[in-house]
């Protein structure tokens, strides 16, 4: 048996049911899959059950054709006369089928007369003037059309975390407080934590599932209900889409489990449940018609004899290896991170004056704060030349002074920097008199790799430097990281004991889930930075650390998790003696 789920055979079919229409083939045949796809995705029971008992005619629309269609997926994974059907169509010609206004016959002649295979190709078509004229495609047609192209690329586009995660919590706190609704928890991709998110899962229980789902799409954070069923409902929040789906509350562990995938995670899951004569499903746990647990997540995992899995490491990159030999990380938590090692004030390009940035950081309980201005290379930014840096450093006096020894401690901190042959912005003189050098590319980004590489190697070999930030410069869908040899970059900064940084911001998640997870294996240092440019983006703390936990990461390498004591031994360690004594005298 394979491990298929109804949602997979319902693809199946909506596959096959566009395929044929396509082709212009019988109506009824592509109606008959088409609900079938609906029914099946709509159910509230597993089909391999369902199957076990012979009832998959009762289902409402499944005859006794479809009904064979489904053993076959169950057993094989696939259906051999819908993959003939649909062997040579790319899916995403289908997804043609989303974009609003536009059926299978336009489909068809787009397909045929201007080779479109792709939204992206239809919106070229569609902006090029080609269509003008073609029969059926008047002005205010064409109109329509490049607008229902525009809304299915606002609701396909993955989002950045940092703006998916804020708008669904907030839509959360309001679905919860739906009377009907019992409980609602958020799952998929924005559970697991992912640098970006295709779509928000949320799921509810209720004793009128229906009613529930109909309140809830009636809440004014609700632009637009783009589809309402009795148990699923697909609406708009913010432009973002929301997948809705009701469950019973005996089943909402297994569907929380489910929903929060990955899908590689799931799979994996449900090939260890077969061999030990289990079935798992958004169901439940069951050993035949027996339902073992279903209610708790950790039902799921606990009858799979293995400790619960966090959210973030579900991607089946061997963590259901490592629950079932009792290895799992303890994963770093946000109320381990001691203080901010980066952040920006007025001086520089940040919105937030130095008190103003002390404040948030003393009201998020941190021990220490630096404030990490730019170097004066990095124009744009206001980078500090030496008069201005002089006077920063005379106004964190005055705000220590007035503070007295009230947390956090305030360190002067600089972001220098690291020139195109790996010389800092800043000279030495002026490093040895920061609390925390923390330096990084922000030019020549596409040096060739060998040279890039040496840059990074010669920042790292300077004595000052504590910290490489957001090491490969990325910026999530617009700047590709730069290119160097990344594991002799990782030796080096291990061996100096210089740490990596994972820059919370959510347009950097710089170093990415799997880079950090290297570096922790190596036994290399991660530092957690929320590169605020305001006093409320020291909050993006809390995306550099589900980054972190998503790359494995325990306390004990991050080294903003450390006391001060530890923190600031390790940061003067590799400087030159005399050095010591300044930066001891000035403590
Ligand atoms: P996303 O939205 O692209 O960022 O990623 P996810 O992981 O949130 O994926 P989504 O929203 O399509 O579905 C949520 C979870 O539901 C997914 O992680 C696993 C489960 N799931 C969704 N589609 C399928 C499917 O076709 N087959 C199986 N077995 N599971 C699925
Ligand atoms: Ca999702
Ligand atoms: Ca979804």
């Amino acid at each position: 048996m394979q491990s298929v789920s109804n949602l997979d055979i319902a693809k199946i079919f909506e596959k096959m049911s566009r395929t044929l229409a396509l082709k212009n083939k019988d109506r009824f045949r592509i109606l008959a899959y088409e609900n079938a796809a609906r029914a099946l995705r709509d159910l509230d029971r597993d089909l391999s059950e369902i199957a076990a008992q012979g009832k998959l005619e009762e289902i409402p629309g499944i005859g006794e054709d479809l009904a064979g269609k489904i053993e076959e997926a169950l057993k094989t994974g696939c259906v051999k006369q819908c993959e003939r059907e649909c062997r040579g169509i790319p899916d995403s010609l289908l997804a043609l089928f989303e974009i609003r206004g536009l059926g299978p016959k336009t489909i068809a002649l787009l397909h045929q007369r201007y080779r479109v295979n792709t939204v992206d190709d239809l919106q070229r078509v569609a902006d090029s003037g080609k269509l003008a004229g073609v029969a059926k495609f008047g002005e205010k047609k064409i109109a329509a059309l490049r607008e229902a192209i525009k809304s299915w690329k606002a609701s396909h586009a993955r989002m950045l975390l940092g703006d998916a995660l804020p708008a669904a919590e907030k839509f959360l706190a309001a679905v919860r407080k739906v009377d009907l609704v019992a409980r609602a928890e958020l799952a998929g991709s924005l559970r697991r934590g992912r640098e970006t998110v295709g779509d928000v899962d949320l799921l509810v229980t209720s004793k009128d599932s229906a009613a529930a789902l109909d309140n809830v799409t009636r809440l004014p954070g609700v632009s637009r209900i783009l589809a309402l069923g009795p148990t699923r409902a697909t609406v708009l929040i913010d432009g973002i889409q929301v997948d809705i789906r009701a469950v019973a509350p005996q089943s909402f562990g297994a569907a929380l489990q489910y929903f929060t995938g990955s899908k590689q995670h799931n799979t994996h899951l449900r090939t260890l449940a077969r061999q030990r004569g289990l079935k798992i499903n958004e169901y439940g746990v069951f050993r035949g018609k027996k339902k073992l647990g279903g209610a708790h997540e950790e039902d799921v995992y606990r009858l799979l004899k293995m400790p619960a899995i966090p959210p973030e490491l579900r991607e089946d990159r061997g963590e259901i290896e490592a629950a079932q030999e009792h290895r799992l990380p303890s994963l770093i938590e946000l109320d381990a991170i001691r203080g901010d090692l980066h952040a920006h004030t007025t001086y520089s390009d940040g919105h937030s004056s130095i008190e103003e940035m002390i404040e948030r950081a003393s009201a998020l309980g941190y021990d220490y704060i630096a404030l990490t201005d730019h170097s004066p290379s990095e124009r744009v930014a206001r980078g500090l030349d030496v008069r201005r840096l002089k006077q920063k450093m005379k106004e964190l006096e005055v705000v220590r002074r007035k503070r007295g020894i009230r947390a956090p401690r305030i360190l002067l901190g600089t972001e220098v920097d690291i020139l195109e042959a790996g010389k800092l912005d800043y000279p030495d003189e002026i490093l040895a008199q920061m609390d925390v050098v923390i330096a990084a590319v922000h030019s020549n980004f596409k040096q060739p790799p060998g040279e890039m590489t040496e840059r990074l190697l010669r920042a790292i070999d300077n004595p000052y430097v504590n910290i490489i930030a957001h090491p490969t410069a990325r910026l999530i869908g617009s700047r590709s990281p730069i290119q160097f040899d990344f594991d002799r970059v990782v030796k080096a900064a291990k061996s100096a004991g210089v740490a990596l940084e994972i820059d919370g911001s959510p347009w950097r998640l710089d170093l990415s889930d799997i880079l950090a997870q290297s570096v922790a294996r190596g036994g290399g240092l991660l530092a957690i930075g929320s590169d605020a440019h305001s006093a409320a983006q020291l909050a993006f703390m809390r995306f550099g650390v589900l980054q972190a936990r998503r790359a494995w990461v325990e306390a004990t390498c991050i080294v903003n998790a450390w006391p001060w004591e530890k923190l600031h031994s390790w940061l003067i360690r590799r400087r030159p003696r005399a050095n010591v004594l300044a930066a001891g005298a000035a403590d």
